[in-house]
């Protein structure tokens, strides 16, 4: 998928095998490259083995610092394209002209967990999108959940280092369960609104795919007038909003730590671009305090059904990186990063995030000229006055390298605004300088009883079940406590119930939010339903019948669904069948259904494991049985919802049971 940014990425590519032969760094072609140079065959190696020093040195420098956070992630390149102009609002020319593609690089990650964790953890999850347009770089780093735990930047080290696996022992790995971020919790009751974001379903999606991104913060749009709006960006999966269940999430950690950059990744191979739509919620300025929250806060967010989503363009993914290191280690996002119509608000937090993420890349990618990294490079030229600096990869003509000069015409010179130049919006500001926060964020509770108010009976359970487990998992009765202190003032009876199921204790005065506010766009439930690029889970126990096996695998492929076939041993069947997998290397939770086939007497035990897991995590399954043959050796009941007996029911209500995804009654 050729794009301007992937032909620049082009010219530094390259390719091992049309390389004449291996030499050093210095271009030497190299005689021997196993064996280093010795004193004698068997005597001490030579200080003047300067191939195995380069060798060596180079190896011993190949990793860089991971990020501080986010630090677990994968990406893709794609390309965005707008559906109409928003010259309304905006200047900018990747969202006024629609016969622009931009390309794109996408980079999703985990908070909490190092760059080896496992994928499936309970966790926000980065969304960042560099957008490489005409007029520069443009940043939306995001994440998929609108809001955040904190409303000041200052407080983001704190958060973080209570966040991340505790100092004195470095445990726990990809998990917020334990005493010191449960106790930044407890201790920082803005964090109740996200909180509930991070015990709900959201925070375990079922694919990177699948999941909505949101920058967070109030933006602006400035359009060529001069004239700005508030903004609000999403983006919404064209394949719908999907989660796992958290006994399957655990699972998948251990059964498939790369669950879903694998996902991901093939997905891109096989053609199945993931696509998401971006959507702006826009405020007129006008109307800054015509709401019950204050549109700075971070901690808040525009309810769908009173600030409408509009739809304005399409983010495909088309392309996997050539090389994990050069592309996704390396790209540096910046919500700074803007370019001419769009600006920012005085929201604390983005205000802080616009020191930190240059900062970081210094120590992370070593020094002040990462935008020269390929991945980092904008597809416009760019030319300043900035000179040398660690990995200067320019050379520079010329002797003037400042501004104003006589020598070189003033070159390169300013552009005015009204020739592309970025000009700030001129917001009129006063005040006397001070710490501290505004009334205007106070109120922490109303809209995370607003969440809980708009979820389903099922995600209300598993949100109860997600902040039991936490809690239950951390050691300090205080810390617990604090928890419920602040769920009493959100929900009582979730406060109520978690106390239960924790031992702690439950304050006497019932202080819960007063809201009665729903916003049904909060709920999963509320999503898109399509069986498209979900996988199946074929279980052969016996020989099976494979011409009826074949017609229904047809059926699965006909509606983009992805199939694995699974039995003792893997082998070639008739009509050449591949069996790719067995119950050892094969999981449950790593499908999304399953079809059994089964012709021999009794169910083995490991298929039987197979079948009650899938059936326990509320997946559609398809049972195909011989003469007589029932499942009561097992607990799935073929009267159970989404359990089909394909010997009585067309295929197709498979297929529908798994466009709908789960059958929740089960949990009941
Ligand atoms: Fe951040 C990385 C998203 C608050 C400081 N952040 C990072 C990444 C994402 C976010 C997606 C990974 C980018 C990548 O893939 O390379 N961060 C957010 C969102 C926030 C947020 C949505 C709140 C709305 N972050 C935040 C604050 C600060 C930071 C308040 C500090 C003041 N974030 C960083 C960082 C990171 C980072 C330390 C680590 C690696 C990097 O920047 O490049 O600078």
């Amino acid at each position: 998928m050729e794009n301007k940014k992937t032909s620049q990425l082009e010219n530094f590519t390259i390719d091992n095998e049309q390389k004449a032969g291996l030499t050093t760094n210095q271009g030497l072609k190299v005689a021997e490259d196993e064996f280093s140079l010795k004193a004698g065959l068997r005597g001490p190696t030579l200080m003047e083995d300067f191939h195995f020093r380069e060798k060596m040195t180079h190896f011993d420098h190949e990793r860089i610092p991971e990020r501080v956070v986010h630090a677990r992630g994968t990406g893709a390149h794609g390309i965005f394209q707008l559906y109409e102009s928003l010259s309304q609002y905006t200047r900018a020319d990747f969202l006024t002209d629609t016969s622009k593609t931009t390309p794109v690089f996408t980079r999703f990650s985990t908070v909490q967990g190092s760059k080896g964790s496992s994928d499936t953890v309970r966790d926000v999850r980065g969304f960042a999108v560099k957008f490489y347009t005409d007029e520069g770089n443009f940043d939306l780093v995001g994440n998929n959940m609108p809001v955040f735990f904190i409303q000041d930047a200052i407080k983001f080290p704190d958060l973080v280092h209570a966040l991340k696996p505790e100092p004195h022992n470095e445990i726990p790995q990809g998990a917020s369960a334990h005493d010191t971020f449960w106790d930044f919790i407890g201790q920082n009751p803005e964090s109740a609104h996200m909180i509930m974001w991070l015990m709900s379903d959201r925070a375990i999606p079922r694919s990177l795919r699948m999941m909505e991104g949101f920058g967070v913060h109030t933006f602006r749009l400035i359009n060529t007038l001069g004239k700005a709006h508030f903004v609000k960006f999403h983006w919404k999966p064209v394949l719908g909003m999907h989660s796992q269940v958290w006994d399957e999430a655990q699972r998948t950690a251990g059964k498939n730590p790369d669950f879903h950059r694998q996902d991901l990744y093939e997905a891109i191979e096989k053609g199945d671009y993931p696509e998401w739509e971006l959507g702006l919620q826009v405020i007129a300025e006008e109307d800054e305090f015509k709401f019950d929250f204050d549109i700075l806060d971070p901690t808040k967010l525009w309810p769908e059904e009173e600030i409408p989503v509009k739809i304005v363009g399409k983010m495909t993914l088309n392309r996997n990186v050539d090389n994990f290191f050069a592309e996704t280690e390396q790209v540096a996002f910046h919500p700074g990063h803007v370019v001419p119509g769009i600006d920012f608000s005085n929201d604390p937090l983005l205000q802080g995030r616009l020191f930190s993420y240059t900062d970081t890349q210094l120590s992370r990618l070593g020094g002040p000229n990462f935008h020269q990294i390929p991945i980092n490079q904008p597809v416009c030229p760019f030319h300043n006055n900035q000179r040398d600096g660690m990995h200067q990869m320019t050379i520079h003509h010329g002797k003037t390298s400042y501004h104003r000069n006589g020598l070189n015409n003033n070159q390169p010179e300013p552009v005015p605004a009204d020739q592309g130049g970025y000009e700030h919006y001129q917001e009129k500001v006063e005040g006397r300088k001070i710490r501290g926060r505004s009334e205007s964020f106070l109120d922490f509770y109303s809209q995370a009883k607003l969440f809980y108010n708009s979820l389903a009976p099922h995600e209300r359970r598993h949100l109860i079940s997600a902040f039991s487990f936490e809690l239950g998992k951390c050691k300090s009765d205080l810390v617990k406590n604090n928890a419920v202190v602040l769920l009493n003032h959100i929900d009582r009876r979730v406060a109520e119930e978690v106390a239960n199921n924790i031992n702690a204790e439950l304050p006497k005065e019932n202080l819960e939010s007063k809201s009665t506010k729903k916003s049904p766009a909060l709920s999963m439930v509320n999503t898109i339903y399509k069986p498209d690029t979900k996988s199946v889970a074929v279980l052969l126990n016996g020989q099976p019948d494979t011409d009826q096996l074949t017609d229904w695998l047809k059926v699965l492929t006909e509606h983009k669904l992805n199939y694995s076939i699974i039995a003792a041993k893997i082998g070639s069947l008739k009509n050449n069948l591949k069996i790719t997998e067995t119950f050892d290397t094969a999981d449950p939770s790593l499908f999304d259904a399953a079809l059994l086939i089964n012709n021999k007497s009794a169910i083995q035990p490991p298929v039987l494991e197979f079948i009650e897991t899938t059936f326990k995590h509320c997946k559609p399954l398809a049972v195909a049985l011989s003469d007589h043959q029932t499942l009561n050796q097992s607990r799935v009941s073929l009267k159970t919802e989404g359990v089909y007996d394909l010997l009585q029911t067309d295929i197709m209500k498979f297929i529908e049971g798994i466009a709908q995804d789960r059958f929740w009654i089960r949990e009941q």
